[in-house]
């Protein structure tokens, strides 16, 4: 006997029980669709605006040149490590795009794309990967947090800072990025469960890349779907095709216009594919198949952009190419920048880590200082 059924059945004349459980919520709204939303290559997609259409195709295009560039300056031993977002640049732009300049952006290492869409200069995106000096930019000048590796404790820092910012009466809205190994996390369930009593002003995005590492989704959770995940903590939960850069732009700004209305959270699920490793220290042939990578390639980011470009004669053969010449030329300039080396001051490490330095933390300092100045005396030394 369910619940429900249980209520009607109650013996007429006894004393009713005081509900132990009550629905405060109605399930159905919340739900995700049955299918992952999709606006390209469908009849949707001749309502789309040329410009928006051009706009999202020079950053997804720039965007995949940037992951090019990035994945061989780890080959060239100018990056420690990059985790490339090739397939998966549609979700990345969106992300950006959807956000106005005094929102704040919360990205995973993955994401660093998102944070160059957003506006942040490529050089200073990567030196975090580089290993160079700590985030590499000003968090509150560009309001993206640092590009956080841990998995998914972005997630209740952007709601503290959304939750903050609504009491303040300031209008900001959190964007928060984590992947689907990450929805496995406490830090996800705490922050999704926070996020929704608060009603605070968050929107969760989860790329669902079909693995973490090795793991393929289905190992590590039987959620019918991890949109589905929105309805247990009350928000509505958006199932939508990642590598559609219309749908992930209409999802995200609408879930973005609700936050900013006071109607609280939203989890979107962007279905997507890795197509390349983990990062440069991954073998994903290891744990795929080359067959369900060729899968994706006919579903491109690129490639549907392109394609509904030509098909309503907003673009050319020329203006596809101007395209791919703007984004060569920011990969260029990447590749200059990062060819340079840095002037870098190894007792920098100790600045910027706490207001007032731990006693560990200045003992450590005092003795690499002394280790610094014995170096070089010993190569004054040498010279002399
Ligand atoms: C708390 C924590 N545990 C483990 C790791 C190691 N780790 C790094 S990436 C990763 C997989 C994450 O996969 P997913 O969330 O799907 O993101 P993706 O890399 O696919 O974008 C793991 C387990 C970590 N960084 N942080
Ligand atoms: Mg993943």
């Amino acid at each position: 006997m369910t619940v429900t059924e249980q209520r009607g059945a109650h013996r007429a004349g006894a004393p009713t029980p005081p509900p132990a459980w009550q629905p405060r919520t109605d399930p159905a709204p919340l739900l995700p669709d049955a299918e992952p939303y999709r606006v390209l290559g469908t009849v949707g997609a001749d309502r789309v605006e040329p410009e928006l259409l051009r706009r999202l195709y020079a950053e997804v295009v720039r965007g995949r040149r940037f992951n090019a560039q990035a994945t061989a300056l780890t080959k060239q031993g100018r990056l420690a490590v990059y985790p490339s977002t090739t397939g998966q640049e549609a979700a990345e732009v969106a992300a950006a795009l959807a956000l106005e300049e005094r929102d704040w952006l919360f990205p995973s290492y993955r994401d660093t794309l998102a944070a160059v869409a957003r506006g942040l200069d490529p050089v200073q995106a990567l030196t975090l990967l580089r290993g160079d000096r700590h985030t590499g930019y000003d968090p509150r000048e560009h309001r993206i947090a640092p590009l956080c590796t841990p998995l998914a404790t972005q997630l209740p820092h952007a709601v503290g800072l959304a939750h903050a910012a609504r009491l303040k009466g300031d209008d900001v809205v959190a964007l928060a990025m984590v992947g689907d190994g990450g929805t496995s996390e406490g830090d996800f369930h705490e922050a999704l469960n926070f996020a929704a009593v608060w009603q605070a002003p968050v929107v969760f995005l989860v790329q669902n890349n079909g693995y973490a590492i090795s793991v393929p989704l289905a190992k590590q959770t039987a959620a019918p779907s991890l949109a589905h995940k929105a309805v247990g903590y009350g928000m509505p939960g958006r199932l939508v095709d990642g590598n559609d850069a219309v749908a992930m732009h209409e999802v995200l700004s609408d879930a973005v216009a609700r936050a900013r209305g006071g109607r609280g959270p939203t989890l979107i699920e962007a279905v997507t594919y890795r197509m390349d490793a983990h990062t440069n220290a991954d073998d994903a042939t290891r744990y795929r198949s080359e067959s369900e990578v060729d899968a994706w390639r006919g579903h491109d980011p690129v490639l549907l952009l392109e394609r509904e470009l030509t098909r309503r004669g907003l673009m050319d053969e020329a203006g596809i190419q101007a395209v791919r010449d703007e984004a060569e030329t920011m990969a260029a300039a990447l590749r200059e920048h990062m060819n340079q080396d840095p002037a870098l001051d190894p007792m920098d490490l100790f600045t910027h880590v706490y207001a007032e330095q731990t006693s560990q933390l200045r003992e450590q300092a005092e003795q690499l200082r002394a280790e610094l100045d014995a170096e070089a005396e010993m190569s004054e030394g040498g010279r002399s």
